[in-house]
């Protein structure tokens, strides 16, 4: 008899935070975002990597990237199997320590832009949308260009 009383209740209560919204929860986070660059598209390709570093100043992690300029951007971690460099979706997302800046960079994580839209060529930008589990998602613009940490090893990626 006690129970259904109680039950709305707590419909009640969440009905009325998720009418606050955003403007309840006070400053959100941001995560800093810097050094965005993407690499040319390879001749007769449409995928490519880009890099970037990135700070959050609480933990948190970066869930996904959408990008008007290609059809779909996956999160990659690059790693030694066989003796082969490979790489795979990072599909938890990339965890981003508190206060501590994550690079993305070549033979590490990156992100990779998969059916690019025109040939990207170096000065061209690339407009990067992130989504993060905590804080408020942060719209970038990278560069099109070579990363300054190309080895011959990353040549790939
Ligand atoms: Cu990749």
């Amino acid at each position: 008899m006690t129970r259904a009383p109680l039950l709305a209740f707590a419909v009640l209560g969440l009905a009325a935070c998720s009418q606050d919204g955003p403007a309840g929860s006070g400053e959100q986070a941001t995560v800093q975002a810097a050094a965005a660059i993407c690499r040319p598209t390879p001749v007769g390709r449409r995928m490519t990597g880009c890099y970037l570093s990135l700070t959050a100043p609480a933990a948190d992690r970066l869930l996904s990237v959408t990008s008007p300029d290609a059809n779909l951007v996956q999160i990659h971690e690059s790693r030694i199997e066989s003796g082969m460099m490979m790489m795979g979706e990072l599909r938890d997302g990339l965890p981003l320590p508190a206060g501590e800046t994550v690079a993305l960079k070549p033979g590490g994580d990156h992100l990779m832009l998969m059916g690019v839209k025109q040939p990207l060529v170096p000065g061209d930008t690339v407009t990067l949308a992130l989504t993060f589990a905590s804080s408020g998602p942060v719209e970038l613009t990278a560069t099109v260009g070579q990363p300054e940490a190309t080895t011959s090893a990353a040549a790939a990626h």
